[in-house]
């Protein structure tokens, strides 16, 4: 792994709650760890094979210039975006500090930081009210329009019988593999407002809805906290869910299980 690191890069702007930081200036300072891997370039010597950390200051530089935010928090976490969508690396930490900020006290400095990280991600959405096509392919749009998601794949449509003995339609589900730097918590929000978006009523668990989405994987971590469970608590006793992710991502090795979804998939067709 290897990383270009940028370290108090100060920018002279105009963030901060009250109304005299909105007026004169003061100085912000950037650090920036970019994962990248350069090892090519190093090995050739050659800057075309990697980022010019110029252009990544130039880019800090102007977005602090060209904003203008109350709070150091989305200054550092906007700055991080734009990073992480321009240059396409796999990680940014960028932490921003104002030591200007208006206490009355002695400080050197106070700051805020942000981890930004490209993770694949795993989702299974199923539908059995209204126009189920229709809609699973509106949630789909709703996902690629979110800044922070890149949509990779999407399985064709599967039509299943209901699972769990309380829903009564059937169902059409899909896999979709995406991209996301948002955290775990942060893509669970954004799937219940899509569901949200889409008519989704929640009065009964696993009941007939127009719109469910499930994280299956959120790339090789283990979640067991607060409401979420990956790997997804039963994906594997659901045909609904490893057929479609089958199509998609046959190989992927599921961190929990260690083993391959084609191999899963198998183990439950057998299973049945
Ligand atoms: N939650 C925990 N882990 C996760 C996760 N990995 N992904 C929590 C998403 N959510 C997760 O979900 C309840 C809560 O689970 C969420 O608020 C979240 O904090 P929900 O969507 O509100 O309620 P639900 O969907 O009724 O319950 P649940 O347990 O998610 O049901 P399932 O497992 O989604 O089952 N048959 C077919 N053929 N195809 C289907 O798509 N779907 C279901 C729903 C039943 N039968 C089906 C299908
Ligand atoms: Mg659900």
């Amino acid at each position: 792994m290897s990383e270009i690191i940028i370290t108090n890069l100060k920018v002279v702007a105009k963030h901060g709650v009250f109304d005299k930081e909105k007026i004169n200036s003061q100085p912000f300072l950037f650090d920036c760890v970019l994962e990248y891997d350069f090892e090519k370039a190093a090995e050739n010597d050659d800057l075309n094979q990697t980022l010019d950390y110029g252009n990544i200051m130039q880019d800090i530089s102007d977005f602090c210039l060209n904003n203008q935010f109350d709070l150091i928090e989305t200054l550092c976490y906007r700055s991080a975006e734009m990073i992480i969508n321009k240059y396409s690396v796999k990680s940014v930490k960028m932490t921003v500090k104002k030591p200007n900020a208006p206490v009355d006290l002695d400080f050197e400095n106070v700051g805020v930081s942000v981890h930004l990280k490209r993770r694949d991600v795993y989702l299974s959405l199923g539908s059995n009210l209204g126009d189920r096509k229709a809609i699973l392919d509106s949630a789909v749009k709703t996902l690629s329009a979110n800044r922070a998601i890149d949509l990779l794949q999407v399985s064709p449509y599967y039509e299943n019988p209901p699972y769990g003995g309380v829903a009564k339609y059937p169902f059409i589900n899909i896999a979709v593999k995406i991209s996301t730097y948002l955290s775990p918590y942060a893509l669970l929000d954004f799937i219940h407002a899509t569901e949200a978006k889409e008519n989704r009523n929640r009065d009964v668990r696993w009941g007939d809805r127009t719109l469910d989405i499930d994280i299956i994987f959120y790339g090789d971590e283990i979640i067991n906290e607060n409401g979420l469970t990956v790997p997804h608590s039963d994906y594997v006793n659901r045909d609904f869910v490893l057929v479609p992710l089958a199509e998609i991502a046959p190989d992927f090795v599921c961190p929990l299980k260690r083993q391959r979804i084609s191999e899963l998939l198998k183990q439950l067709l057998t299973k049945k």
